[in-house]
């Protein structure tokens, strides 16, 4: 068998090569990859090391949040803010951005995180993960407004899905790689290159206990997909719920499928539950790197002009052919 390349490899490899990564920027990458063997070495250790249960704290958005969201939270910034790589950081555990502190140097990078993704998982030992997005600082003081950049201005994004096995999963702009945790080395390892999404699926990933609160074209291609052989579309769907975005994109990353998470009813002034910055963008630009598509359902994510740190967005990602179908249907009204 050939030798696996290390990710510190694997990113030399992409500043001497086509992707031309810069330097600061590599050095970010890896101590975002060093921040998430610390979280999962938390995460393993679930009730032994007390991490387990709720903070008795709420995050901006109302929700309750765990003890391991917050030191998930704590061990990112803590690794990230003396490095020099970073003008500021945003999560969607904070209210607002963290500047990085004015005695350390500077960097030119911003970084988002959802420090811990499918809180609802953590306590019930079920795969669940830390996704990430950098974007460049475009100058000047940086303030919750440096952040609000399109999703087509990432220069990198990832997800980091701690379940049997931890797995890293990037993108630079040049395809999605796959990194495993090799623990005895404590060293990411790639297993995986030039990540391929099949264009069709015949696999669907949705809170189907929604389903009363969809809107028609949601509601249609959810029908038709449980017609099977019998109806429209011709063959027998299969679904899966994990309740942890991480692990449901990356099921999609490693064997097809579509993901959903649409506008309902229950809070119809919210545009839908995700958030745009900080789960939507970075999976978007993993999943088009790997040849998926991702819409809101009428417009592709990455093309939406964030109004507020935030924001939530409707979400259709996955599979091409059956996301331009869900597309279809809503443009059609
Ligand atoms: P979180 O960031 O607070 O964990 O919420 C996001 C999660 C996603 O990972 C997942 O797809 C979704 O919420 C599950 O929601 P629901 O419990 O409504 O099915
Ligand atoms: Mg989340």
């Amino acid at each position: 068998m050939s030798k696996r390349k290390s990710l510190t490899q694997y990113l030399i490899e992409q500043q001497r090569g086509d992707a031309q990564l810069p330097p600061q920027l590599r050095l970010l990458i890896e101590v975002v990859a060093r921040a998430c063997k610390g979280i999962a070495i938390s995460v393993n250790k679930g009730a032994l090391g007390d991490v387990l249960g709720t903070a008795g704290s709420e995050n901006v958005q109302g929700e309750v949040q765990k003890k391991l969201d917050i030191i998930a939270n704590e061990v990112l910034i803590e690794a990230n803010e003396w490095g020099g790589h970073l003008a500021g950081m945003a999560s969607e555990e904070m209210d607002d951005m963290h500047a990085v502190p004015l005695h350390y140097p500077q960097g030119e990078y911003l970084l988002l995180f959802d420090p811990l993704d499918g809180s609802s998982n953590i306590d019930v030992n079920v795969s669940i993960g830390t996704i990430f997005s950098v974007l460049k600082h475009k100058g000047g003081e940086v303030s919750n407004d440096s952040f609000l950049q399109a999703g087509t201005e990432q220069v990198c994004a990832g997800y980091c899905v701690y379940g049997p096995q931890t797995t890293l999963v990037l993108t630079v702009g040049h395809g999605v790689a796959m990194f495993t945790l090799d623990r005895e080395q404590g060293s990411f390892v790639q297993t995986a290159d030039n990540v391929q999404i099949p264009a069709d699926t015949k696999e669907f990933a949705i809170n189907m206990s929604n389903l009363r609160h969809w809107d028609a074209p949601v509601k249609r291609y959810i029908d038709e997909c449980l017609q099977g052989k019998e109806g429209p579309r011709g063959k027998d769907f299969n679904m899966r719920w994990i309740a942890s975005m991480v692990a449901d994109v990356h099921r999609i990353m490693t064997r097809g499928g579509i993901f959903m998470y649409p506008w309902d009813k229950r809070e119809p002034t919210k545009p839908g539950k995700l958030r745009l910055m900080y789960e939507a963008n970075p999976m978007s630009f993993l999943i088009e790197q790997a040849g998926g598509a991702s819409t809101n359902g009428k417009q592709r994510i990455m093309e939406i002009q964030p109004g507020q740190l935030h924001e939530r967005v409707s979400v259709v990602m996955g599979s091409k052919n059956e996301v331009e179908r869900v597309t279809q249907y809503h443009l059609e009204g």
